[in-house]
Protein backbone atom coordinates (compact mmCIF):
# COMPACT_ATOMS: atom_id res chain seq x y z
CA UNK A 1 0.00 0.00 0.00
CA UNK A 2 0.92 3.61 -0.96
CA UNK A 3 -0.34 6.78 0.91
CA UNK A 4 0.89 9.91 0.10
CA UNK A 5 -0.36 12.75 2.54
CA UNK A 6 -1.92 15.97 1.11
CA UNK A 7 -3.78 19.18 2.57
CA UNK A 8 -6.20 16.83 3.12
CA UNK A 9 -5.02 14.33 5.63
CA UNK A 10 -4.25 14.78 9.24
CA UNK A 11 -1.88 13.13 11.35
CA UNK A 12 -3.09 13.02 14.61
CA UNK A 13 -0.35 11.65 17.22
CA UNK A 14 -2.06 11.33 20.63
CA UNK A 15 -0.70 11.53 23.95
CA UNK A 16 2.88 11.01 23.60
CA UNK A 17 3.33 12.35 26.99
CA UNK A 18 5.98 11.34 29.84
CA UNK A 19 3.69 9.26 31.67
CA UNK A 20 2.74 6.90 28.73
CA UNK A 21 6.44 6.60 28.25
CA UNK A 22 8.90 4.70 30.20
CA UNK A 23 9.78 6.11 33.54
CA UNK A 24 6.21 7.53 33.77
CA UNK A 25 3.16 6.37 35.99
CA UNK A 26 1.19 4.81 33.41
CA UNK A 27 3.76 2.96 30.61
CA UNK A 28 2.97 1.19 28.08
CA UNK A 29 5.12 -1.11 26.56
CA UNK A 30 6.93 0.37 23.42
CA UNK A 31 6.50 4.24 24.12
CA UNK A 32 9.82 5.51 23.57
CA UNK A 33 10.89 3.15 20.99
CA UNK A 34 7.68 4.93 18.68
CA UNK A 35 9.06 8.36 18.72
CA UNK A 36 11.54 8.80 16.24
CA UNK A 37 8.75 6.86 14.11
CA UNK A 38 6.43 9.13 14.71
CA UNK A 39 8.96 12.44 13.78
CA UNK A 40 9.59 10.72 10.84
CA UNK A 41 6.08 10.32 9.88
CA UNK A 42 4.80 13.58 10.77
CA UNK A 43 8.10 15.11 8.33
CA UNK A 44 5.54 13.77 5.70
CA UNK A 45 2.11 15.44 6.56
CA UNK A 46 1.28 19.60 6.94
CA UNK A 47 -1.40 18.87 8.82
CA UNK A 48 -0.15 18.09 12.57
CA UNK A 49 -2.20 17.47 15.52
CA UNK A 50 -0.90 16.68 18.86
CA UNK A 51 -3.56 15.05 21.59
CA UNK A 52 -2.29 15.60 25.68
CA UNK A 53 -4.51 13.76 27.93
CA UNK A 54 -4.97 16.71 30.53
CA UNK A 55 -6.44 15.70 34.06
CA UNK A 56 -6.57 17.53 37.02
CA UNK A 57 -5.23 16.16 40.57
CA UNK A 58 -7.88 13.89 42.03
CA UNK A 59 -9.56 12.85 38.69
CA UNK A 60 -12.49 10.55 39.21
CA UNK A 61 -10.20 7.79 37.32
CA UNK A 62 -7.47 7.96 39.49
CA UNK A 63 -7.96 4.83 41.87
CA UNK A 64 -6.41 7.39 44.74
CA UNK A 65 -9.43 8.86 44.34
CA UNK A 66 -11.77 5.93 45.44
CA UNK A 67 -11.18 4.52 48.91
CA UNK A 68 -9.98 1.13 49.19
CA UNK A 69 -9.51 1.20 44.81
CA UNK A 70 -6.07 -0.31 43.08
CA UNK A 71 -5.06 0.67 39.74
CA UNK A 72 -7.02 -1.74 36.98
CA UNK A 73 -10.15 -2.27 39.49
CA UNK A 74 -13.01 -0.68 38.23
CA UNK A 75 -16.09 1.73 39.69
CA UNK A 76 -19.49 2.30 38.13
CA UNK A 77 -20.03 5.76 37.21
CA UNK A 78 -22.89 7.59 35.73
CA UNK A 79 -21.55 6.75 32.00
CA UNK A 80 -20.61 3.22 32.77
CA UNK A 81 -17.93 1.35 34.25
CA UNK A 82 -14.66 2.67 34.80
CA UNK A 83 -11.21 1.69 34.50
CA UNK A 84 -9.23 3.23 37.60
CA UNK A 85 -5.47 4.23 36.57
CA UNK A 86 -2.50 5.59 38.61
CA UNK A 87 -2.40 9.21 39.12
CA UNK A 88 -1.48 10.59 35.82
CA UNK A 89 -0.78 13.36 33.20
CA UNK A 90 -1.63 15.71 36.20
CA UNK A 91 -2.46 19.15 34.79
CA UNK A 92 1.18 21.08 34.84
CA UNK A 93 3.36 18.08 36.21
CA UNK A 94 6.35 16.69 34.21
CA UNK A 95 4.54 13.34 33.43
CA UNK A 96 2.07 15.64 31.67
CA UNK A 97 4.96 16.94 29.25
CA UNK A 98 5.00 15.67 25.98
CA UNK A 99 7.89 13.51 25.24
CA UNK A 100 11.38 15.28 25.47
CA UNK A 101 12.25 13.48 21.87
CA UNK A 102 9.26 14.21 19.86
CA UNK A 103 9.92 16.65 17.23
CA UNK A 104 6.91 18.17 15.67
CA UNK A 105 7.72 22.05 15.60
CA UNK A 106 5.04 21.94 12.31
CA UNK A 107 2.20 20.58 14.86
CA UNK A 108 -1.05 23.11 14.05
CA UNK A 109 -3.09 22.29 17.29
CA UNK A 110 -2.72 20.58 20.72
CA UNK A 111 -5.91 19.46 21.96
CA UNK A 112 -6.70 18.53 25.56
CA UNK A 113 -8.94 15.88 27.07
CA UNK A 114 -9.48 14.76 30.46
CA UNK A 115 -9.75 17.65 32.05
CA UNK A 116 -13.31 17.40 33.49
CA UNK A 117 -12.77 15.87 36.72
CA UNK A 118 -15.19 13.70 36.54
CA UNK A 119 -15.69 12.04 33.46
CA UNK A 120 -12.86 10.22 31.74
CA UNK A 121 -12.17 11.28 27.95
CA UNK A 122 -9.79 8.22 25.85
CA UNK A 123 -10.82 9.72 22.48
CA UNK A 124 -9.85 13.36 21.54
CA UNK A 125 -13.50 13.47 20.02
CA UNK A 126 -15.50 12.65 23.13
CA UNK A 127 -15.77 12.33 26.43
CA UNK A 128 -16.36 8.74 27.45
CA UNK A 129 -19.98 9.58 28.49
CA UNK A 130 -20.34 9.81 24.99
CA UNK A 131 -22.46 13.09 25.08
CA UNK A 132 -19.83 15.51 25.71
CA UNK A 133 -17.80 16.86 22.81
CA UNK A 134 -14.33 18.05 22.25
CA UNK A 135 -15.06 20.38 19.26
CA UNK A 136 -12.50 18.04 17.19
CA UNK A 137 -15.29 17.08 14.34
CA UNK A 138 -15.86 20.51 13.31
CA UNK A 139 -12.50 21.32 13.14
CA UNK A 140 -11.18 18.95 10.95
CA UNK A 141 -14.68 19.24 8.57
CA UNK A 142 -13.92 23.42 8.56
CA UNK A 143 -10.16 22.51 7.49
CA UNK A 144 -11.55 20.25 4.70
CA UNK A 145 -10.06 17.02 5.84
CA UNK A 146 -10.88 13.64 4.98
CA UNK A 147 -8.61 11.02 6.15
CA UNK A 148 -7.37 10.79 9.58
CA UNK A 149 -4.09 9.04 10.24
CA UNK A 150 -3.65 8.29 13.96
CA UNK A 151 -0.29 7.09 15.78
CA UNK A 152 0.71 7.81 19.66
CA UNK A 153 -0.24 5.81 22.98
CA UNK A 154 -1.89 3.69 23.63
CA UNK A 155 -3.63 1.93 21.10
CA UNK A 156 -5.43 0.14 23.71
CA UNK A 157 -7.36 3.33 24.72
CA UNK A 158 -6.96 6.53 23.34
CA UNK A 159 -5.76 5.89 19.85
CA UNK A 160 -7.80 3.14 19.64
CA UNK A 161 -10.35 5.47 20.84
CA UNK A 162 -9.76 8.24 19.01
CA UNK A 163 -10.04 5.76 15.63
CA UNK A 164 -13.47 4.45 16.32
CA UNK A 165 -14.85 7.83 16.31
CA UNK A 166 -12.85 9.59 13.74
CA UNK A 167 -14.73 6.83 11.21
CA UNK A 168 -18.04 7.73 12.92
CA UNK A 169 -17.02 11.03 12.00
CA UNK A 170 -16.96 10.16 8.77
CA UNK A 171 -13.67 10.35 8.10
CA UNK A 172 -11.47 7.46 6.55
CA UNK A 173 -9.07 6.23 8.82
CA UNK A 174 -5.46 4.49 9.01
CA UNK A 175 -3.81 3.81 12.17
CA UNK A 176 0.18 3.24 11.68
CA UNK A 177 0.77 0.66 14.04
CA UNK A 178 4.83 0.92 14.36
CA UNK A 179 4.05 4.74 15.61
CA UNK A 180 1.77 3.25 17.87
CA UNK A 181 2.40 1.72 21.69
CA UNK A 182 0.45 -0.29 24.05
CA UNK A 183 -0.50 -0.41 28.06
CA UNK A 184 -1.08 -4.56 27.41
CA UNK A 185 -0.09 -5.74 24.24
CA UNK A 186 -1.53 -9.15 24.87
CA UNK A 187 -4.73 -7.96 26.12
CA UNK A 188 -6.73 -4.90 25.48
CA UNK A 189 -4.15 -4.01 22.76
CA UNK A 190 -5.15 -7.02 20.74
CA UNK A 191 -9.73 -6.10 20.81
CA UNK A 192 -8.92 -2.89 20.20
CA UNK A 193 -7.13 -3.78 16.68
CA UNK A 194 -9.88 -6.17 16.44
CA UNK A 195 -12.31 -3.21 16.53
CA UNK A 196 -11.10 -0.94 14.76
CA UNK A 197 -11.11 -3.09 12.30
CA UNK A 198 -14.22 -4.24 12.57
CA UNK A 199 -15.59 -0.48 12.29
CA UNK A 200 -13.41 0.13 8.68
CA UNK A 201 -10.17 1.57 10.26
CA UNK A 202 -6.89 0.25 8.26
CA UNK A 203 -4.35 -0.65 9.97
CA UNK A 204 -1.12 0.70 8.24
CA UNK A 205 2.67 0.88 8.58
CA UNK A 206 4.89 3.69 8.32
CA UNK A 207 6.56 2.24 5.47
CA UNK A 208 3.29 2.52 3.19
CA UNK A 209 3.25 6.54 3.49
CA UNK A 210 5.53 8.18 1.27
C1 LIG B 1 -4.74 6.59 28.26
C2 LIG B 1 -5.51 5.30 29.99
C3 LIG B 1 -5.81 6.43 30.73
C4 LIG B 1 -4.14 6.67 26.88
C5 LIG B 1 -5.03 7.74 28.98
O1 LIG B 1 -3.53 7.71 26.52
O2 LIG B 1 -4.29 5.68 26.12
N1 LIG B 1 -4.99 5.40 28.76
N2 LIG B 1 -5.56 7.63 30.20
ZN1 LIG C 1 -5.92 9.44 31.33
Amino acid sequence: MTLTPSHHDVLVIVDMQNDFCKGGALPTADGHEIVPVINAVAGKFTNVILTQDWHPRGHASFASAHSGKNPLDTVDMPYGTQTLWPDHVVQGTWGAEFHPDLDVPHAQLVIRKGYNKDVDSYSAFCMVDGITRTGLAGYLRERGIERVFVCGCAIDYCVGGLALDARKAGFETFIISDASASIFPDGSALKAWADTQAAGCRKISSADIV
